[in-house]
């Protein structure tokens, strides 16, 4: 294979001189499991684990392994069909979202795309605050984000769903699609030029799979279909994975989201504000606002003339916005759960 056709550049070629040098090759993430990669060299497709020293120089950071879109410099192991990942080269772009459960950690969906389909089932579970807030990750990360709207077929008014969905994406292109018949599926993949990498997100049961199963011609992708004489039965896509379509370019399919937590915002206050996150760790309440709450560091420091009134005011701001985005995030999927009063494939309790 050639190493252009999945997006490898002049930039690349650079970055990479010193591996080179070592006698390590470059290869692409396409698979991300708990133990194990799966990469692609200009020769083949084969497993790859990181190296020790890799591992401790990540010290826990989950963001500083290596993810799916990577670009890695392996070291092939002798007689066997593995590879060990030496270096992740520096990323191009990076797709990031919360991770669901305790605690904020920053999950990386994909690095290194051009465009970010964020899709949204035209049905009635059409949520425009989801998709408000994929776009937002997707304009935070650097990369092309473009609407797509599928299931059409089951969309009763189309133009009014469409004048909802342009309350949110602004410029953004919407395109309206259908996994099921394949209408507007050409459009779709004239948007993905050999070379490029796109990668799929919205919530489960929206039809990502199907779209990517569409794009490539045949079933690639399981879907969430329930199979009766499958005692497997639903498919949902349970970890990321990459895929080559024929006429050039390379997808990434990912599952559902429960949720889009504007990390990033929160990511940028805190580089942005070092010294206020610094006094915020003093402060007597663990939720301090640092508006009105007694034993307030950030207050007092204000007060005693050691923190810039400027300082801290813009940095109220952008807490008010992290706060005004998790808010609407919260009311989103509240008022989805009461319009469906179900999960998006309408079965109670599952993700999403
Ligand atoms: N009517 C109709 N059904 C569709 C369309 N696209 C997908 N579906 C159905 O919707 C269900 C979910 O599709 P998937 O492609 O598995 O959804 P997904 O977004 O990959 O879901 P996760 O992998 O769980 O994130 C399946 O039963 C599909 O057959 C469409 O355009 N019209
Ligand atoms: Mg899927
Ligand atoms: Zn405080």
């Amino acid at each position: 294979m050639d190493l252009t056709k999945l997006g490898w550049n002049a930039d690349l070629d650079r970055q990479f001189a010193p591996h080179q040098a070592k006698g390590l090759i470059p290869a692409r993430v396409a698979v991300e499991d708990k133990h194990f990669f799966r990469i692609w060299t200009a020769d083949a497709e084969i497993l790859a684990q990181v190296t020790g020293k890799c591992m401790h120089e990540a010290r826990g950071s989950n963001s500083k392994l290596p993810k799916v879109g990577d670009w890695v410099a392996v070291k092939l192991v002798a007689n066997e069909e593995k590879a060990m990942i030496q270096a992740i080269l520096p990323r191009r772009t990076q797709l990031c979202r919360k991770m669901a459960g305790r605690g904020i950690t920053e999950h990386i969906l994909a690095t290194n795309i051009d465009t970010a389909f964020m899709v949204s089932s035209a049905d009635a579970s059409f949520d425009a605050g989801r998709l408000e807030q994929m776009l937002f990750m997707a304009h935070e990360s650097g990369v092309r984000p473009v609407v797509l709207l599928n299931k059409i077929d089951l969309c009763v008014d189309l133009d009014a769903r469409l004048a909802d969905a342009a309350r949110v994406t602004g410029n953004t292109l919407v395109l309206p699609v259908c996994a099921l018949t394949g209408r507007g599926v050409k459009e779709l993949a004239k948007l993905i030029k050999p070379g490029d990498s796109a990668v799929f997100i919205g919530a489960s049961g929206v039809g990502k799979s199907s779209l990517i199963n569409r794009l490539y011609g045949e079933e690639i992708q399981a879907t969430v279909e329930v199979r009766t004489h499958d005692a497997k039965g639903r498919h949902t896509t349970s970890w990321r994975e990459m895929i080559f379509l024929p006429q050039g370019g390379v997808v990434i399919d990912t599952p559902g989201m429960r949720e889009f937590h504007i990390w990033i915002a929160n990511e940028g206050s805190k580089q942005a504000f070092p010294e206020v996150g610094a006094l915020a760790g003093r402060c007597y309440y663990r939720d301090c606002t640092h508006t009105q709450e007694n034993k307030c560091a950030v207050r007092e420091a204000l007060a005693a003339g050691t923190l810039p009134r400027e300082r801290y005011d813009s940095f109220l701001k952008l807490q008010l916005e992290i706060r005004y985005l998790r808010q609407a995030e919260r009311s989103a999927a509240w008022q989805n759960r009461k319009k469906t009063g179900r999960g998006a494939r309408g079965v109670p309790g599952k993700r999403d």
